[in-house]
């Protein structure tokens, strides 16, 4: 059995910085990684890639013999990656053979993950034909937070891009040593992780000048969120081991890597799945002290 995980999110988000630190943490750790680059506006990798739709097709070639623009040109290369998977897969095969572990780093252009199906089309082929077992792990920058309507767009994105990959999923705050870059946040950092009571935002939307009527948009909006439930979120400086190995042991799971070498009963499974329940808690507040000034700072 493979694993691995499809790093998504909008452009910007961290994508490429982290499929390069997270194939980097896990060759530390002792397994072995390949990184495929399905991003065909990806130039300049910092990591080696196994796999590069590159040698497929060429965003550049695409854009002038077909007029398209940067965005048109990236749904015809997946639409093109579709058609074409059997070549993915026999790049695939040999590192499937010899146990690597996936990194898919794709495109940033988010319409491929709400609207369009190629890209969707593509993850659920290999996964059918090649057995693998993958978790989608959706980056969004983490100074999103500081304002209201950004985090609410960043939940409803979060959402969409869940319900539509339909995988084991991971939302993350991406960039968390700057999320006070863009101003301090109105609430503890566990409010916009656990994502446990959207109407406290209300009074912050409510200070600027927005109609009535958009804000009551805005309200139920946030009910959608709330009433599916699904999206929280985890924090990921890439440049932190800790930080990187505690996302680690949260994907394993979600893929279920940590899983893979229990041959046993239900009992052995559930006391893995069920881990620690304060853990995440200590975390949080531990990243909060780390990242984000206290009021006291603020007054000095
Ligand atoms: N401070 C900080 N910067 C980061 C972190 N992760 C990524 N960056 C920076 O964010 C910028 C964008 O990173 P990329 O990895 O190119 O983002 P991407 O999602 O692949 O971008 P596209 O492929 O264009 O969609 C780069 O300048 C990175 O160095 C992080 O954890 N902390
Ligand atoms: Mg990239």
């Amino acid at each position: 059995m493979v694993f691995g995980q499809v790093v998504v999110g909008p452009p910007g988000s961290g994508k490429t910085t982290y499929c390069n630190g997270m194939s980097q943490f896990l060759k530390l750790i002792g397994r072995k990684v390949a990184v495929i680059n399905l991003d065909p506006a990806n130039d300049a990798l910092p990591y080696e890639c196994a796999v590069n739709i590159e040698d497929l097709i060429k965003l550049s070639d695409v854009m002038s013999e077909h007029s398209l623009g940067p965005n048109g040109g990236l749904v015809y290369c997946m639409d093109y990656l579709e058609k074409n998977i059997d070549w993915l897969q026999s790049k695939l095969e040999p590192l499937t053979a010899n146990d690597h572990y996936l990194l898919f780093d794709f495109p940033g252009q988010v319409e491929l993950f709400f609207l369009h199906q190629n890209a969707k089309k593509v993850i659920k082929k290999l996964m059918k034909k090649m057995d693998l077992r993958l978790a989608a792990v959706h980056l969004v920058d983490a100074h999103l937070c500081s304002d209201p309507g950004k985090y609410i767009s960043a939940l409803l994105l979060s959402l969409s891009t869940m319900l539509h990959l339909e995988l084991p999923h991971i939302n993350v705050l991406s960039k968390i040593d700057l999320i006070e870059n863009y101003g301090k946040l109105a609430f503890n950092l566990d409010f916009y992780t656990d994502v446990q009571d959207l109407s406290y935002l209300q009074y912050h939307l409510d200070q600027d000048s927005r109609s009535a009527k958009y804000r009551k948009l805005t309200k139920e909006l946030c009910e959608v969120i709330e009433d599916f439930g699904i999206v929280n979120f985890t924090t990921l400086d890439i440049q932190d081991k800790e930080s990187v190995g505690n996302l680690v042991k949260l994907i394993d799971k979600c893929n279920g890597y940590i899983f893979a070498g229990i041959e046993g009963s239900a009992v052995e499974f559930s006391k893995i799945a069920v881990g620690p329940l304060d853990w995440d808690y200590y975390r949080v507040a531990a990243v909060q002290e780390k990242y984000m000034k206290d009021d006291n700072d603020f007054d000095k």
